[in-house]
């Protein structure tokens, strides 16, 4: 039977640091990390997801700014708005909740965020940052992934990875941020012919598709950890992976659950690149080591 990762542990344990990071910023430079989050339109996931993080804000001291906005909002409102956080003195992480509305230019809005304050990592500049391995900010999920990995001390340098799901926000970054760690990754989508001659070669699995029960036992080697990234709303009103949980925890040597697993972990990162961002501000390095 595998081992459950539980990401709602280590996002807690994470959050009591973070508070503590927090709090000494204050001390030492007088600033508090301050983050704004627009939310555009009625999405349902979208809602819980920002209420999680502006709840977990609050838990670590980080002052947060919930912005929300009609449905109907045109692109060049969204940058307007974005162009004023950018230049608030008192905000280090701008986060425009994705999917946004079809009429909206994604990427004019996501490019209009300034670079040091872009604490999702979705800029071109701090995606570019990304692919040369000069990373400024890590986008969350991904992050958060790795995260949970390391603190299984679950080696990855060498490994075979199979990150199903090619999106922008998870699968691509995920698979450079692994490359960087020296595994050897392959990224199957949609459009993959027989997924499973590819996943039964992962010893780390990672699974973004959006698929509930996607991933069966038949396509796991004995062994791998299996990382589910999906969030599915049944109809039932249940929320599930990609995975299907009870079979492959059976042949799987670690497993992470939804709810429970990368969600927590995605919010928790977005704090750390928050409170890093209000850091760098400051421009003065934490003490090195307290003086006798
Ligand atoms: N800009 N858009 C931007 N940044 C992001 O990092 C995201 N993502 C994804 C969707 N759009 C985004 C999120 O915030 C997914 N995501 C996210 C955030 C939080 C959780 C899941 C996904 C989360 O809190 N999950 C909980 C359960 C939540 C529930 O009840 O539905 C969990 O335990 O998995």
């Amino acid at each position: 039977m595998a081992k459950v990762i539980d990401g709602a542990a280590l996002a807690s344990s994470l959050r009591q640091e973070y508070a503590q990071r927090v709090s000494a910023l204050t001390r030492r430079a007088g600033i508090r990390p301050g983050l704004a989050v627009i939310l555009v339109g009625e999405d349902a996931a979208s809602a819980v997801y920002v209420r999680n993080k502006v709840r977990a804000c609050e838990a670590v001291g980080i002052r947060s700014v919930r912005l929300t906005r009609e449905t109907s909002i045109s692109t060049g409102e969204l940058v307007a708005l974005i162009e004023s956080l950018n230049s608030d003195p008192e905000i280090h992480g701008i986060l425009v909740q994705l999917p946004l509305p079809k009429h909206v230019d994604m990427t004019a809005v996501l490019e209009a965020i300034s670079p040091e304050k872009d604490v999702d990592g979705f800029h071109l500049y701090n995606v570019g940052g990304l692919v040369v391995g000069k990373t400024v900010f890590s986008p969350c999920t991904p992050y958060g992934v790795c995260k949970l990995l390391e603190s299984e001390h679950i080696p990855v340098e060498g490994q075979n990875v199979v990150v199903v799901g090619a999106s922008n926000i998870v699968g691509k970054p995920m698979a450079l941020m692994l490359m960087a760690k020296d595994a050897t990754v392959a990224i199957c989508h949609a459009k993959t012919r027989d997924l499973a001659q590819f996943t039964i070669l992962a010893d780390i699995l990672v699974v973004a598709a959006g698929v509930p029960g996607l991933i069966v036992p038949q396509m796991v080697k004995t062994g791998a950890v299996v990382i589910d990234v999906g969030i599915n709303r049944l109809s039932d009103g249940r929320i599930v992976g990609d995975v299907d949980f009870e079979g492959v925890s059976k042949k799987a040597s670690y497993i992470t659950p939804v709810p429970g697993g990368v969600g927590p972990m995605t919010v928790t990162m977005l704090l750390e690149n928050t409170i890093a961002s209000a850091e760098r501000h400051t421009r003065q390095p934490a003490p090195v080591s307290e003086p006798a």
